[in-house]
């Protein structure tokens, strides 16, 4: 299984597919790739990686998949080929090209995009608090310094020059400049302007127009005090989309009146903040002197107490090819001699060396603008007649670029335009300044821009991961208290069920059956069927007669009271006693509603004023009848002395008695005892419809008290919980919304490679 390596410029993240997954037998080259994976850039270990790849796997010949950007595919690629060259084996690279895609300013827009939000937006809260726009301001204030570093007269403001396409910085043979000058790049700018600060950093003077006299003036000014001019304009051989770009000329350490300007010559070779790429001159004519080597010196030092992945932070130019006698010494030879040099003498082992020719870069570009004196004219012809073939004399020129540390692929591309007949472009390259450029403007995209990007990418990525998480928690903890609410006004809702409950089964207690009545009838009946019972003879003597008038006085008598008192007692105070049982659950259990509530009592009597039963009087004569009743018969004797015949014979003679008599029946018939009963009868029902009548009436308050409960409720209720949903909803909202947008914030960066 072929080993396959995808690369990650920005993150530096290493994903690997292949004989390492199983990681048996690779430990060693795992181990490589996890010590560097996320925080070293690839062409700082991969040589080292494949090293020990190649020991684990003990092939010869074998291949390696790699997917990356161009750059670091170019880059890996280089190492393979050194790696093939020294081991004598053969690695094959096969590669694939991912698009690249431009980081910074993708995090440049989502920053500036998050700013724009409103205030009171999650994430740009988040952004405020965590004091992340930050990196916007460190995006725009990042700068690519580039510093140009040499002996005095080795060529420093010449070389800067001729990346500036324009004769701006002053230049003698002679110890010149004196100030520090920073140009920094504004795209499309017109015109140079600067600021000129002394020792403090306080501004002391300022021009809009700056031109190379003014400058010569102002550096003059410097010989007797330390100067930083600050300049900006369009540096027209280099530039960076996203950072700019800051070229720095020095004066000569070894030269300088002021003691500072070594100092700060040093302080830029220490950066490790801005990393600035320090291209040291080297004057091909005076190569080795004492004067170079304190500088080189402190460069080795910062090399060897950073690592050699900081190698990369220095370039080394020959400069002054054209004072070289070719015929007797060849550019080739001056190379290896001096990375031999800088190897024995001071340690640094591969260091990349471009041989150029400043002046002639800046004189090529000067006559474009058509700004050259005649000695200078004079003098770029002599470089023309140098550096260029000419066919009559078959001569074939130095062709610089072959000698130019850059890798073979983009060579070929500058060479490309070679072809072309333009003049100032052959010029350019056989000067060996657009080979420097090339990688000057590469440096700064794959170090500098890759570094920011990497800085962005490992110090934002974590946050908004963080923020996706913790807008999920935050938005929970604040629904959860939603929630709580919800449940609470729910649980009280059925509580308030509950009690509703109880109430309205007390009130239908009210309207359950009540026998009262009918038993109240039965009484009546039995009641008046003892006075019909006693009253039914017909006859009766007169004691008999008053007795039964008077048992049926009592009757009724007793009758009333016991019927008053049972309605009073069983149904009246009964009902009552019920329905304030009920307004008093309300009292308790609703006194939240009290205030709207009617409890008053509306029920009227169930007894009416006129319930009284009255026996109707009767007179005991008027139901007198005096009768002459045969009582019965005496045998009297018929015998006469004179008639014995007549002896011993007997007559029956009837006994008469005059007897007085009562008629019962007409003194029920007095009495109108059927009409009483029947009477009494209604009075019975009339007391049973005020009952019922009452009792309707309380269910009926009963019901509106329970209706009004239960409208209250919820209408203090119904809108809060709709409130509550409604806030979930938009809870729920504004997660999705955040979560949405981290989520293409994020998408939008890994697409990034
Ligand atoms: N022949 C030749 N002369 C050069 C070249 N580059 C620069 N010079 C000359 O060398 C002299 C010094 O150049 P500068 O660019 O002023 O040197 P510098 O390093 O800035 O010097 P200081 O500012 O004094 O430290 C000038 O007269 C330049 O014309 C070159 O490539 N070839
Ligand atoms: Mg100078």
């Amino acid at each position: 299984m072929i080993l396959s390596i995808d690369y990650n410029k920005h993150s530096y993240r290493v994903k690997y597919k292949g004989f390492l997954n199983k990681g048996k037998g690779f430990e060693q080259s795992i181990k490589v790739i996890k010590d560097n994976n996320k925080n070293r850039r690839i062409e700082n270990w991969f040589y080292d990686f494949l090293n020990k790849y190649q020991e684990e796997l003990n092939e010869e010949i074998f291949d390696i998949a790699f997917s990356s950007t161009r750059h670091e595919i170019e880059v890996v690629s280089d190492i393979v080929f050194r790696f093939n060259k020294d081991r004598k084996v053969k690695v094959e690279l096969k590669t694939r090209e991912l698009e690249k895609s431009n980081l910074i300013k993708d995090f440049k827009s989502i920053l500036t995009e998050i700013k724009q939000k409103d205030k009171d937006d999650v994430i740009k809260q988040y952004f405020v608090e965590k004091n992340l726009f930050t990196y916007l301001d460190k995006i725009d204030k990042s700068e690519a310094q580039i510093v140009i570093a040499a002996t005095m007269s080795a060529g420093k403001s010449t070389l800067i020059n001729a990346l500036l396409g324009e004769s701006l910085m002053p230049s003698k043979n002679e110890a010149c400049t004196a100030t520090i000058c920073k140009i920094k790049d504004i795209d499309g700018k017109e015109n140079f302007s600067a600021l000129v600060k002394n020792e403090n950093g306080n501004i002391i003077d300022e021009h809009n127009d700056l031109n190379a006299d003014t400058l010569s003036k102002i550096n003059d000014s410097g010989n007797d005090k330390f100067l930083t001019v600050e300049i900006e304009g369009d540096i027209k051989n280099i530039s960076s989309e996203n950072i700019s770009v800051v070229l720095i000329d020095t004066p000569g350490p070894n030269n300088s009146q002021n003691d500072q300007h070594k100092e700060v010559t040093y302080n830029y070779i220490k950066d490790s903040n801005h990393k600035p790429l320090i291209i040291y001159l080297l004057d091909v004519t005076k190569l080795k002197t004492t004067d170079d080597k304190s500088v080189l010196e402190e460069i080795a030092e910062f090399i060897k107490d950073k690592g050699v992945s900081t190698e990369d932070r220095f370039l080394f130019v020959l400069n002054r090819i054209d004072d070289l006698d070719h015929e007797k010494e060849s550019i080739e030879t001056i190379i290896i001699s001096t990375k031999k040099y800088l190897a024995e003498t001071i340690g640094i082992s591969n260091p990349k060396i471009f041989p150029i020719s400043a002046e002639f870069a800046r004189l090529c570009q000067s006559n474009q603008t058509g700004k050259l004196t005649r000695n200078e004219k004079l003098a770029l012809r002599k470089y023309e007649d140098i550096f260029l073939p000419d066919a009559d004399e078959e001569y074939a020129g130095i062709d610089i670029i072959k000698f130019a540390p850059i890798l073979e692929k983009d060579k070929e591309s500058l060479l490309k335009n070679l072809d072309s007949k333009d003049r100032l472009t052959q010029c350019l390259h056989r000067s060996g300044i657009s080979a420097l450029q090339l990688h000057i403007q590469k440096y700064i995209e794959n170090v500098h821009e890759t570094e920011l990007g990497h800085d962005l990418l490992s110090n934002l990525i974590p946050h908004f991961d963080k923020l996706k998480n913790q807008v999920q928690g935050l938005t929970e903890k604040e629904k959860k208290a939603i929630k709580e609410d919800i449940k609470k006004i729910k649980k009280s809702e059925k509580v308030l069920n509950s009690k509703l409950e109880i109430l309205t089964s007390k009130l239908s207690e009210i309207s359950s059956k009540n026998n009262t009545i009918d038993k109240l009838k039965n009484r009546v009946e039995k009641d008046f069927g003892q006075i019909y019972t006693n009253l039914r003879d017909e006859e009766a003597t007169k004691s008999q007669a008053y007795r039964a008038r008077h048992i049926a006085n009592k009757v009724i008598q007793n009758l009333e009271i016991s019927l008053k008192s049972s309605v009073r007692l069983e149904l009246d105070y009964d009902l009552k006693k019920k329905w304030i049982g009920i307004i008093n659950i309300i009292k308790i259990d609703f006194d939240d509603f009290i205030n709207d509530l009617d409890l008053s009592d509306k029920a009227t009597s169930i007894l009416s004023n006129d319930f009284h039963i009255i026996l109707n009087s009767s007179n005991i004569y008027r139901v007198k009848t005096r009768r002459i009743v045969k009582t019965g018969e005496v045998e009297i004797s018929t015998s006469t002395w004179w008639k014995p015949k007549s002896w011993f014979s007997f007559k029956k003679e009837e006994v008469w008695e005059i007897r007085d008599e009562y008629d019962l029946n007409k003194i029920y018939n007095e009495l109108k005892i059927p009409e009483l009963k029947l009477k009494v009868e209604g009075m019975l029902d009339n007391v049973n419809k005020n009952y019922n009548d009452n009792v309707n009436l309380y269910i009926k308050e009963g019901k509106k008290i329970v209706n009004t409960i239960e409208s209250d409720f919820s209408q203090r209720t119904t809108p809060k919980l709709l409130d509550l949903q409604n806030n979930i909803t938009e809870i729920n909202q504004k997660t999705d919304n955040i979560k949405y947008d981290l989520q293409n914030y994020l998408e939008q960066i890994n697409k990034c490679k």
